[in-house]
């Protein structure tokens, strides 16, 4: 299966890697005490479920997106088109999703393989999807006379899905928020923080202890009225109001960009939050984040927006998050009738049959052993400068388990066999998730040969398990 040369290349080029260059130490501080143990079980369920389900819902779904002859509006649109507070308001009296039907929600939800739902309480608009007992800018002012996480919290506990709430730090129809607009018609007074914080404080109260929600995901916290110690504040506040709540870094001020990441000193919350991109190389062991991203091109609903990405894009995007470490938080924008849109409830059905076959892979799955993103070199076959010939890492992913390495095949071999080198663990049985089938393993110092069927069992991503001696993959990783 080597040959000398071989041997000779990968005496001198290959390290044992193990640990990937970490970005970001954990993110929290001025948390409550917790110790290391308690955190991790804190966090238990969040990392493993992988895979959950955003929901941008508001009274900006009226709009469905279009406002004077422009189209490409969503959840931004009362700041994108500078719509005046006094008329955006009038969305809220036309805002009656009759057609709401929780169950259905999480049916969907469930049917995907996601294991948590993460819903808007209040996005930037400052409108609130519950009925608060503070504000009358909430689902109390619409025609709709039930609320709608109230009914979804409750059809999540019974179908056990995680409920989390969204809510934005930012609110543009607010008087009290720091940086008011201009075309905000119905604020009065001097904006004034400290009593913004107070009545955020008493929503997220309401919120945390009406519908207990397994994670707030903080968002809007980039203008300058959000300080690093009114973040802190709020997350040791929150984490008081209930000890097991799982709170984003959002609630701070640290993140780099929509890299979502935290970056220096002054980090806040439990986890990184990406924002529609999956970032290059992962974070090494021992970070918490999420990739969150649109099914389309929009959060809220868009009516114009076609831009659907297709089940395999999706299902390769949750491979690589997972063999990356990651989360993958996945939007639905519902119509103002109460209605996912169709193009969504497809896609997440396509990727539901996935997970039901191959979903073990990627459940409570750690990230890859060979390195995220580099790839890997074949153990016998070269290139034509006679270097052992690389495959792409755009051709498969990996995921580990103890004990097990999980290999997320895109593209299947032509000639009839997949190949790793640098896994030293030695490999005691290998099988298809798709079939159970059985497969040969030749293994050597180089590496291990799979032999797989001409066809591959699922044409978007079909995937090996390789049982391994080890409890933790021992990988020679080529630098
Ligand atoms: O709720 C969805 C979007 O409406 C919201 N986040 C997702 C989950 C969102 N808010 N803003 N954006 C998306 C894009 C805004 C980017 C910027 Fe910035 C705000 C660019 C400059 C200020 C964030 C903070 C990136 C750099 C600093």
């Amino acid at each position: 299966m080597t040959n000398s040369a071989l041997k000779k290349f990968m005496k001198s080029k290959f390290i044992v890697a193990l640990a990937a260059v970490s970005l970001t130490a954990k993110v929290f501080a001025g948390a409550p005490v917790e110790t290391p143990r308690q955190h991790d079980a804190r966090m238990e369920w969040w990392r493993e479920a992988k895979f959950g389900m955003f929901i941008h819902w508001g009274v900006y779904s009226v709009a469905a997106g279009e406002w004077d002859g422009k189209t490409n509006y969503a959840e931004w649109i009362m700041e994108s088109a500078q719509i005046p507070a006094s008329r955006y308001e009038q969305f809220a009296k036309e805002f009656d999703p009759v057609k709401f039907d929780a169950k259905t929600f999480v049916k969907t939800a469930k049917d995907a393989g996601m294991k948590y739902v993460v819903i808007t309480s209040k996005h930037h608009d400052g409108f609130g999807m519950w009925p608060s007992a503070l504000t009358d800018w909430c689902i109390k002012s619409t025609p709709f006379q039930r609320d709608p996480l109230r009914e979804l919290s409750d059809e999540c506990r019974k179908a056990g899905i995680k409920f989390c709430l969204y809510y934005s730090i930012m609110d543009w129809h607010s008087s009290d928020w720091g940086t008011r607009r201009a075309w905000n018609d119905v604020a009065t007074g001097t904006p004034d923080m400290d009593r913004y914080t107070d009545y955020m404080k008493g929503q997220l109260k309401e919120l945390v202890t009406r519908y207990h929600p397994g994670v707030l995901w903080f968002d809007g916290e980039w203008e300058s009225p959000w300080t690093h110690e009114r973040g802190v504040d709020l997350y040791n506040y929150l984490r008081t109001l209930d000890p097991k709540l799982i709170i984003n870094n959002r609630v701070g001020k640290a993140r780099a960009g929509m890299e979502g990441m935290d970056m220096g000193k002054e980090r806040v919350g439990d986890y990184g939050t990406p924002e529609q991109q999956i970032p290059v190389g992962g974070f090494g062991p021992g970070v918490d984040w999420e990739t969150c991203m649109t099914l389309n091109n929009h959060w809220g609903y868009n009516k114009h927006d076609d831009h659907w990405k297709s089940p395999e894009t999706i299902i390769h995007n949750l491979c690589d998050i997972a063999s990356k470490g990651g989360n993958y938080l996945l939007n639905v924008g519902p119509t103002s009738e109460g209605l996912i849109p169709q193009p969504s409830v497809d896609r997440l059905a396509e990727v539901g049959a996935w997970m039901k076959v191959n979903g073990e892979a990627i459940y409570d799955s750690g990230p890859t052993p060979f390195g995220a993103e580099a790839g890997t070199f074949s153990a016998t076959e070269k290139d034509k400068s006679g270097k052992p010939k690389f495959i792409p890492a755009w051709d498969w992913r990996a995921t580990t388990k103890p004990g097990k390495i999980y290999l997320e095949i895109f593209k299947w071999p032509r000639d009839g066999k997949f190949e790793i080198a640098g896994l030293q663990s030695k490999v005691t049985k290998a099988w298809l998730l798709a079939n159970g089938k059985k497969l040969k393993v030749e293994q050597t110092a180089a590496g291990v040969s799979i032999v797989l069927p001409a066809e591959a069992p699922d044409k978007i991503a079909s995937v090996i398990c390789l049982k391994i001696k080890d409890q933790t993959a021992k990988v020679a990783v080529q630098k």
